[in-house]
């Protein structure tokens, strides 16, 4: 039986959430294990508020007691201890951030009113789905030359914008599929059978105060 005290760094996550899901591809890229907590976003566990009351998934709590609530702080923190596939590495780090930037400050804003265009009701869906495909233009620009947003390998750009673009992606797959980005789309089919975002899927069962503690990964995959 797992052990009920936990000698890990807790994660508060929410499965379908890009956020947390990049949160969690981070951990597997640096090999940490994490004490995971599943919460439901309409029933958040006080112990969760009680050390971050803005209320967002993820959330990372280290032994120390440091509450770190930023997604690209978590796959930093957990990048920075070990990266063996260099997704941190230093000549693309400045290019990577600025990519995510884009993501989190322009694409997530057409995003959500593409995915709820009904909530917002000042375009048409297909006109919010036209300006978060000038993200996705840009990312097929990246990939026509190299299979990964900036070159031959993984950097924290790929995991750090996959999850958005799989929920765009995911509105409607017919209409994602049917655009002008092939390489975009091969990217993130790839990135959709990747041993490692497989194990970042995981399903987990809201976690009660009750439960055994879930390590996650219960398991490290060699995927080299
Ligand atoms: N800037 C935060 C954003 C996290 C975020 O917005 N997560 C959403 C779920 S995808 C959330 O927890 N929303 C709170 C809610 O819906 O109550 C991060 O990068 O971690």
């Amino acid at each position: 039986m797992t052990p009920s005290i936990s000698s890990y760094p807790r994660l508060y996550s929410f499965r379908r959430c890009p956020y947390a899901m990049r949160a969690r591809l981070g951990l597997l890229f640096a090999g940490r294990q994490v004490e995971l907590r599943e919460i439901t976003l309409k029933n958040k566990p006080p112990q969760m508020l009680a050390i971050s009351p803005k209320g967002t998934v993820p959330v990372l709590q280290l032994l120390d007691g440091t509450v770190i609530e930023e997604s690209r702080e978590i796959m930093t923190w957990a990048l920075e201890q070990q990266d063996a596939q260099g997704l941190l590495a230093a000549q693309t780090l400045p290019q990577a951030n600025a990519l995510i930037d884009k993501n989190d400050n322009e694409f997530k804003y057409w995003l959500d009113r593409y995915k709820y265009a009904d909530r917002h009701l000042d375009m048409s869906q297909a006109e919010y789905r036209q300006r978060g495909e000038d993200f996705l233009q840009m990312l097929e620009e990246l990939l026509i030359k190299n299979p990964y947003l900036l070159g031959e390998s993984i950097t924290i750009a790929d995991i750090g914008i996959m999850p958005f673009v799989r929920q765009f992606a995911h509105v409607n797959r017919k209409v994602f599929y049917d655009l002008p980005y092939p390489n975009l789309q091969r990217w993130l089919q790839d990135w959709l059978n990747h041993p490692l975002f497989l194990q970042a899927m995981t399903k987990f069962a809201p976690w009660q105060e009750k439960d055994d503690v879930v390590v996650f990964p219960a398991a490290f995959i060699d995927c080299h």
